[in-house]
Protein backbone atom coordinates (compact mmCIF):
# COMPACT_ATOMS: atom_id res chain seq x y z
CA UNK A 1 0.00 0.00 0.00
CA UNK A 2 1.25 3.27 -0.97
CA UNK A 3 1.94 5.95 2.24
CA UNK A 4 -0.48 8.51 2.57
CA UNK A 5 0.26 11.19 0.68
CA UNK A 6 1.84 14.26 3.34
CA UNK A 7 2.09 17.78 2.16
CA UNK A 8 5.21 19.46 2.09
CA UNK A 9 5.48 23.06 4.16
CA UNK A 10 1.98 24.99 3.70
CA UNK A 11 1.16 24.51 0.79
CA UNK A 12 -2.23 22.78 -0.68
CA UNK A 13 -1.93 19.35 -1.67
CA UNK A 14 -1.83 19.77 -5.51
CA UNK A 15 -0.64 16.92 -7.94
CA UNK A 16 1.00 17.19 -11.86
CA UNK A 17 2.35 14.91 -14.12
CA UNK A 18 3.07 14.92 -17.92
CA UNK A 19 3.77 12.27 -20.40
CA UNK A 20 5.73 12.99 -23.86
CA UNK A 21 3.59 12.59 -26.88
CA UNK A 22 6.92 11.45 -28.64
CA UNK A 23 5.26 7.86 -29.55
CA UNK A 24 2.88 4.98 -28.63
CA UNK A 25 2.11 4.42 -24.91
CA UNK A 26 3.76 1.59 -23.50
CA UNK A 27 2.64 -1.22 -20.75
CA UNK A 28 5.62 0.76 -18.52
CA UNK A 29 4.21 4.08 -19.45
CA UNK A 30 0.69 2.85 -18.29
CA UNK A 31 2.06 1.15 -15.15
CA UNK A 32 4.47 3.33 -14.07
CA UNK A 33 2.30 6.85 -14.78
CA UNK A 34 -1.59 6.22 -16.03
CA UNK A 35 -3.00 3.59 -13.51
CA UNK A 36 -1.74 6.09 -10.51
CA UNK A 37 -2.61 9.04 -12.25
CA UNK A 38 -6.28 7.71 -12.20
CA UNK A 39 -5.86 6.47 -8.82
CA UNK A 40 -4.54 9.70 -7.25
CA UNK A 41 -7.67 11.60 -8.83
CA UNK A 42 -9.79 9.21 -7.23
CA UNK A 43 -8.65 9.64 -4.18
CA UNK A 44 -10.19 13.06 -4.12
CA UNK A 45 -6.43 14.88 -4.57
CA UNK A 46 -6.23 18.18 -7.24
CA UNK A 47 -4.92 16.55 -10.12
CA UNK A 48 -3.76 18.19 -12.94
CA UNK A 49 -2.24 16.00 -16.26
CA UNK A 50 -0.57 17.06 -19.14
CA UNK A 51 0.37 15.94 -22.80
CA UNK A 52 3.76 17.64 -22.83
CA UNK A 53 4.27 18.43 -26.57
CA UNK A 54 7.05 21.12 -25.60
CA UNK A 55 8.93 18.24 -24.84
CA UNK A 56 8.03 16.40 -27.38
CA UNK A 57 10.07 19.15 -29.99
CA UNK A 58 13.49 18.57 -28.27
CA UNK A 59 13.60 15.83 -31.22
CA UNK A 60 12.61 16.15 -34.23
CA UNK A 61 8.37 15.92 -34.45
CA UNK A 62 6.12 15.17 -37.71
CA UNK A 63 3.94 18.24 -37.19
CA UNK A 64 0.97 15.66 -38.55
CA UNK A 65 2.17 12.62 -36.59
CA UNK A 66 2.52 14.83 -33.25
CA UNK A 67 -0.74 16.42 -33.09
CA UNK A 68 -2.12 12.70 -34.01
CA UNK A 69 0.36 11.27 -30.91
CA UNK A 70 -1.00 14.38 -28.80
CA UNK A 71 -4.91 13.13 -29.37
CA UNK A 72 -3.67 9.34 -28.59
CA UNK A 73 -2.10 10.52 -24.96
CA UNK A 74 -5.00 12.07 -24.30
CA UNK A 75 -7.36 9.32 -25.19
CA UNK A 76 -5.07 7.18 -23.22
CA UNK A 77 -5.65 9.72 -19.84
CA UNK A 78 -9.00 8.91 -20.15
CA UNK A 79 -9.32 5.45 -21.42
CA UNK A 80 -6.90 4.66 -17.89
CA UNK A 81 -9.62 6.16 -16.06
CA UNK A 82 -8.68 9.98 -15.98
CA UNK A 83 -11.71 11.88 -15.61
CA UNK A 84 -11.42 15.53 -17.63
CA UNK A 85 -14.02 16.84 -15.68
CA UNK A 86 -12.38 15.65 -11.94
CA UNK A 87 -9.09 16.18 -13.23
CA UNK A 88 -7.72 19.16 -15.54
CA UNK A 89 -6.42 17.63 -18.73
CA UNK A 90 -4.38 19.61 -21.65
CA UNK A 91 -1.54 20.06 -23.86
CA UNK A 92 1.01 22.25 -22.39
CA UNK A 93 1.90 24.07 -25.86
CA UNK A 94 -1.76 26.02 -24.75
CA UNK A 95 -0.99 27.17 -21.12
CA UNK A 96 2.15 29.50 -22.19
CA UNK A 97 2.58 29.90 -18.33
CA UNK A 98 5.03 26.84 -18.87
CA UNK A 99 6.92 28.39 -21.66
CA UNK A 100 7.14 31.43 -19.87
CA UNK A 101 8.00 29.93 -16.27
CA UNK A 102 10.37 27.43 -17.91
CA UNK A 103 12.54 30.54 -19.08
CA UNK A 104 12.72 32.58 -16.14
CA UNK A 105 13.76 28.58 -14.39
CA UNK A 106 16.20 28.21 -16.83
CA UNK A 107 18.13 31.32 -16.18
CA UNK A 108 18.20 29.65 -11.97
CA UNK A 109 19.02 26.63 -12.93
CA UNK A 110 22.67 25.78 -13.61
CA UNK A 111 24.41 24.46 -17.26
CA UNK A 112 26.18 21.85 -14.92
CA UNK A 113 22.96 20.44 -14.05
CA UNK A 114 22.31 19.58 -16.93
CA UNK A 115 24.88 18.27 -18.05
CA UNK A 116 24.98 15.55 -15.59
CA UNK A 117 21.30 14.27 -16.39
CA UNK A 118 21.14 10.76 -17.31
CA UNK A 119 18.61 11.07 -19.84
CA UNK A 120 20.13 13.64 -21.49
CA UNK A 121 23.81 11.56 -21.81
CA UNK A 122 21.56 8.49 -23.02
CA UNK A 123 19.03 10.49 -25.91
CA UNK A 124 22.28 12.59 -26.88
CA UNK A 125 24.74 10.09 -27.40
CA UNK A 126 28.13 10.26 -28.96
CA UNK A 127 26.90 13.28 -30.75
CA UNK A 128 26.01 15.71 -27.87
CA UNK A 129 26.89 18.53 -29.57
CA UNK A 130 24.72 17.98 -32.47
CA UNK A 131 21.74 17.24 -30.02
CA UNK A 132 19.05 20.48 -29.88
CA UNK A 133 19.37 22.97 -26.54
CA UNK A 134 16.02 22.23 -25.93
CA UNK A 135 17.04 18.66 -25.03
CA UNK A 136 19.65 19.82 -22.52
CA UNK A 137 17.11 22.43 -21.28
CA UNK A 138 14.39 20.28 -20.92
CA UNK A 139 14.30 19.74 -17.20
CA UNK A 140 14.10 23.32 -16.48
CA UNK A 141 10.83 23.56 -18.11
CA UNK A 142 9.57 20.24 -16.90
CA UNK A 143 10.50 22.46 -13.10
CA UNK A 144 8.20 25.38 -14.91
CA UNK A 145 5.29 22.51 -15.61
CA UNK A 146 5.85 21.32 -12.02
CA UNK A 147 5.96 25.22 -10.62
CA UNK A 148 3.32 26.42 -12.71
CA UNK A 149 0.81 25.37 -10.18
CA UNK A 150 3.30 24.97 -6.98
CA UNK A 151 2.58 21.29 -7.50
CA UNK A 152 3.21 19.41 -4.23
CA UNK A 153 3.49 16.08 -5.31
CA UNK A 154 4.90 14.62 -8.67
CA UNK A 155 3.75 10.71 -9.57
CA UNK A 156 6.51 9.72 -12.06
CA UNK A 157 8.06 6.43 -12.79
CA UNK A 158 11.33 5.53 -11.40
CA UNK A 159 13.60 6.92 -14.58
CA UNK A 160 12.02 10.47 -13.85
CA UNK A 161 13.30 10.32 -10.03
CA UNK A 162 16.87 12.58 -11.19
CA UNK A 163 14.47 15.23 -13.09
CA UNK A 164 11.82 15.31 -9.95
CA UNK A 165 15.61 16.39 -7.69
CA UNK A 166 16.69 18.84 -10.22
CA UNK A 167 12.64 20.50 -10.01
CA UNK A 168 14.04 20.37 -6.41
CA UNK A 169 17.15 22.06 -6.20
CA UNK A 170 15.86 24.65 -8.64
CA UNK A 171 12.71 25.10 -6.45
CA UNK A 172 14.93 26.07 -3.47
CA UNK A 173 17.80 28.07 -5.38
CA UNK A 174 14.62 30.43 -6.48
CA UNK A 175 13.53 30.38 -3.10
CA UNK A 176 17.19 31.80 -1.44
CA UNK A 177 18.20 33.58 -4.31
CA UNK A 178 15.13 35.52 -3.85
CA UNK A 179 14.78 34.96 -0.15
CA UNK A 180 11.25 34.05 -0.50
CA UNK A 181 9.16 30.77 0.32
CA UNK A 182 7.01 31.03 -3.10
CA UNK A 183 7.86 27.65 -4.50
CA UNK A 184 7.26 24.07 -2.56
CA UNK A 185 9.43 21.87 -2.78
CA UNK A 186 7.95 19.21 -4.94
CA UNK A 187 7.96 15.52 -3.69
CA UNK A 188 7.97 12.50 -6.54
CA UNK A 189 5.66 9.71 -5.87
CA UNK A 190 7.33 6.75 -7.09
CA UNK A 191 5.09 4.03 -5.63
CA UNK A 192 4.10 0.05 -6.57
CA UNK A 193 5.77 -2.81 -7.81
CA UNK A 194 5.63 -1.54 -11.39
CA UNK A 195 8.32 2.16 -11.21
CA UNK A 196 10.31 0.31 -13.71
CA UNK A 197 8.77 -1.67 -15.83
CA UNK A 198 11.90 -3.41 -18.38
CA UNK A 199 11.83 -4.77 -21.68
CA UNK A 200 10.94 -7.73 -22.74
CA UNK A 201 13.80 -8.23 -24.81
CA UNK A 202 16.15 -6.86 -22.12
CA UNK A 203 15.55 -7.29 -18.35
CA UNK A 204 18.01 -4.85 -17.47
CA UNK A 205 16.64 -2.00 -19.44
CA UNK A 206 13.54 0.16 -19.67
CA UNK A 207 10.82 -0.39 -21.57
CA UNK A 208 10.52 2.75 -23.70
CA UNK A 209 8.30 3.95 -26.17
CA UNK A 210 11.04 4.96 -28.38
CA UNK A 211 12.91 1.53 -28.57
CA UNK A 212 13.39 0.41 -31.75
CA UNK A 213 12.32 -2.69 -31.21
CA UNK A 214 8.84 -2.78 -30.73
CA UNK A 215 9.16 -6.55 -29.82
CA UNK A 216 10.79 -4.81 -26.36
CA UNK A 217 7.87 -3.17 -25.35
CA UNK A 218 3.80 -4.03 -24.97
CA UNK A 219 1.84 -0.95 -26.76
CA UNK A 220 -1.39 0.40 -25.45
CA UNK A 221 -2.49 0.09 -29.26
CA UNK A 222 -1.27 -3.85 -29.94
CA UNK A 223 -4.10 -6.01 -30.36
CA UNK A 224 -4.84 -9.62 -28.07
CA UNK A 225 -2.90 -11.61 -30.52
CA UNK A 226 0.07 -9.17 -30.77
CA UNK A 227 0.72 -8.87 -27.04
CA UNK A 228 0.21 -12.80 -26.65
CA UNK A 229 2.94 -13.13 -29.39
CA UNK A 230 5.33 -10.30 -27.71
CA UNK A 231 4.80 -12.24 -23.94
CA UNK A 232 5.41 -15.41 -25.47
CA UNK A 233 8.65 -14.13 -27.08
CA UNK A 234 10.02 -12.13 -23.97
CA UNK A 235 13.49 -12.99 -22.99
CA UNK A 236 13.65 -15.35 -20.02
CA UNK A 237 16.21 -17.83 -18.33
CA UNK A 238 15.77 -21.85 -18.22
CA UNK A 239 14.92 -22.01 -14.70
CA UNK A 240 11.39 -23.02 -12.93
CA UNK A 241 10.03 -19.92 -11.24
CA UNK A 242 11.04 -19.53 -7.22
CA UNK A 243 9.03 -19.49 -4.56
CA UNK A 244 10.08 -16.08 -2.98
CA UNK A 245 10.56 -12.73 -4.28
CA UNK A 246 14.52 -12.98 -2.92
CA UNK A 247 14.69 -15.73 -5.45
CA UNK A 248 13.76 -13.60 -8.48
CA UNK A 249 17.54 -11.83 -7.60
CA UNK A 250 20.00 -11.78 -10.19
CA UNK A 251 16.89 -12.91 -12.58
CA UNK A 252 15.88 -9.95 -13.89
CA UNK A 253 13.92 -10.90 -17.31
CA UNK A 254 12.04 -13.58 -14.88
CA UNK A 255 11.75 -10.54 -11.99
CA UNK A 256 10.50 -8.27 -14.83
CA UNK A 257 7.35 -10.85 -16.23
CA UNK A 258 6.56 -11.39 -12.35
CA UNK A 259 6.73 -7.65 -11.22
CA UNK A 260 4.35 -6.62 -14.21
CA UNK A 261 1.59 -9.68 -13.07
CA UNK A 262 1.55 -8.34 -9.96
CA UNK A 263 1.11 -4.67 -10.71
CA UNK A 264 -1.53 -5.47 -13.55
CA UNK A 265 -3.12 -8.04 -10.68
CA UNK A 266 -2.63 -5.63 -7.86
CA UNK A 267 -1.42 -7.98 -5.93
CA UNK A 268 1.50 -8.02 -3.91
CA UNK A 269 4.62 -9.78 -5.57
CA UNK A 270 4.69 -12.14 -2.47
CA UNK A 271 1.29 -13.73 -3.02
CA UNK A 272 2.54 -14.00 -7.23
CA UNK A 273 5.48 -16.21 -5.73
CA UNK A 274 3.31 -18.35 -4.17
CA UNK A 275 0.93 -19.08 -6.90
CA UNK A 276 3.60 -19.63 -9.38
CA UNK A 277 6.09 -20.88 -7.44
CA UNK A 278 7.89 -23.74 -9.26
CA UNK A 279 6.22 -23.14 -12.76
CA UNK A 280 7.95 -22.90 -16.05
CA UNK A 281 7.32 -19.89 -17.94
CA UNK A 282 5.42 -22.48 -20.39
CA UNK A 283 3.27 -22.22 -17.53
CA UNK A 284 3.36 -18.35 -16.21
CA UNK A 285 3.45 -16.36 -19.88
CA UNK A 286 0.20 -17.98 -21.03
CA UNK A 287 -1.12 -16.69 -17.49
CA UNK A 288 0.48 -13.37 -17.62
CA UNK A 289 -0.79 -12.48 -21.19
CA UNK A 290 -4.29 -13.85 -20.27
CA UNK A 291 -3.96 -11.16 -17.80
CA UNK A 292 -2.39 -8.47 -19.68
CA UNK A 293 -5.30 -9.41 -22.11
CA UNK A 294 -8.02 -8.74 -20.00
CA UNK A 295 -6.73 -5.40 -18.51
CA UNK A 296 -5.38 -4.03 -21.56
CA UNK A 297 -7.94 -4.86 -23.68
CA UNK A 298 -10.53 -2.79 -22.53
CA UNK A 299 -8.00 0.66 -22.65
CA UNK A 300 -7.29 0.07 -26.30
CA UNK A 301 -11.49 -0.33 -27.08
CA UNK A 302 -12.01 3.17 -25.42
CA UNK A 303 -9.07 4.56 -26.80
CA UNK A 304 -10.07 3.52 -30.36
CA UNK A 305 -13.69 4.94 -29.42
CA UNK A 306 -11.92 8.11 -28.60
CA UNK A 307 -9.43 8.44 -31.55
CA UNK A 308 -12.33 8.12 -34.19
CA UNK A 309 -13.44 11.47 -32.24
CA UNK A 310 -10.72 14.09 -32.74
CA UNK A 311 -12.80 17.31 -32.19
CA UNK A 312 -13.75 16.26 -28.57
CA UNK A 313 -10.55 15.00 -27.85
CA UNK A 314 -9.42 18.85 -28.98
CA UNK A 315 -12.41 20.68 -26.88
CA UNK A 316 -11.46 18.96 -23.77
CA UNK A 317 -7.79 19.71 -24.26
CA UNK A 318 -9.19 23.28 -24.51
CA UNK A 319 -11.41 23.29 -21.76
CA UNK A 320 -8.58 21.35 -19.69
CA UNK A 321 -6.06 24.52 -21.01
CA UNK A 322 -7.80 27.17 -19.39
CA UNK A 323 -8.47 25.68 -16.03
CA UNK A 324 -4.82 25.22 -15.92
CA UNK A 325 -4.46 28.71 -17.15
CA UNK A 326 -6.64 30.22 -14.70
CA UNK A 327 -3.89 28.72 -11.57
CA UNK A 328 -0.86 28.99 -13.73
CA UNK A 329 -1.05 32.69 -15.44
CA UNK A 330 -1.31 34.30 -11.29
CA UNK A 331 1.32 32.01 -10.43
CA UNK A 332 3.57 33.34 -12.91
CA UNK A 333 2.97 36.98 -12.71
CA UNK A 334 3.81 36.57 -9.21
CA UNK A 335 7.43 35.21 -10.66
CA UNK A 336 7.87 38.35 -12.87
CA UNK A 337 7.34 40.01 -9.68
CA UNK A 338 9.18 38.81 -7.22
CA UNK A 339 12.17 38.95 -10.14
CA UNK A 340 11.65 42.45 -10.44
CA UNK A 341 9.59 42.87 -13.90
CA UNK A 342 6.94 45.64 -14.40
CA UNK A 343 4.09 44.54 -15.24
CA UNK A 344 1.91 47.72 -16.32
CA UNK A 345 -0.08 46.43 -19.45
CA UNK A 346 -3.64 46.75 -19.15
CA UNK A 347 -5.26 43.68 -19.78
N1 LIG B 1 9.35 1.51 -18.35
C1 LIG B 1 8.70 2.31 -17.53
N2 LIG B 1 8.27 1.85 -16.32
C2 LIG B 1 7.60 2.66 -15.46
N3 LIG B 1 7.28 3.96 -15.74
C3 LIG B 1 7.67 4.45 -16.93
N4 LIG B 1 7.52 5.66 -17.51
C4 LIG B 1 8.08 5.63 -18.74
N5 LIG B 1 8.63 4.43 -18.99
C5 LIG B 1 8.39 3.66 -17.88
C6 LIG B 1 6.84 6.79 -16.89
O1 LIG B 1 5.85 7.26 -17.80
C7 LIG B 1 5.72 8.68 -17.62
C8 LIG B 1 5.76 9.38 -18.95
O2 LIG B 1 7.05 9.30 -19.50
P1 LIG B 1 7.39 10.11 -20.82
O3 LIG B 1 6.72 9.49 -21.96
O4 LIG B 1 7.12 11.54 -20.64
O5 LIG B 1 8.94 9.98 -20.99
P2 LIG B 1 9.93 8.85 -20.62
O6 LIG B 1 10.04 8.71 -19.15
O7 LIG B 1 11.21 9.18 -21.34
O8 LIG B 1 9.23 7.54 -21.22
P3 LIG B 1 9.67 6.69 -22.45
O9 LIG B 1 8.59 5.69 -22.73
O10 LIG B 1 11.04 6.14 -22.23
O11 LIG B 1 9.65 7.73 -23.61
P4 LIG B 1 10.76 8.07 -24.65
O12 LIG B 1 11.14 6.74 -25.25
O13 LIG B 1 10.10 9.01 -25.60
O14 LIG B 1 11.90 8.68 -23.88
C9 LIG B 1 6.82 9.12 -16.65
O15 LIG B 1 6.27 9.27 -15.36
C10 LIG B 1 7.77 7.97 -16.69
O16 LIG B 1 8.51 7.85 -15.49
Amino acid sequence: MAEPVQTPQAFPTRIFSGIQPSGSLTLGNYLGALKRFAQKQDEGIETLYCVVDLHAVTVWQDPARLRQQTREIAASYIASGVDPKRSILYNQSQVTAHAELGWLLSCVARIGWMYRMTQFKDKSGANAENASLGLLAYPALMAADILSFRTTHVPVGEDQKQHIELARDIAAKFNHDYKTDFFPIPEPLIEGPATRVMSLRDGTKKMSKSDPSDASRINLTDDADTIAKKIRKAKTDAEPLPDTVEGLEGRPDAKNLVNIYAALADLPLAKVMEEFAGAQFGTFKPALADLAVAKLGPITAEMNRLMAEPDEIDAILGRGAERADAIARPIVAQVYDIMGMIRSRQV
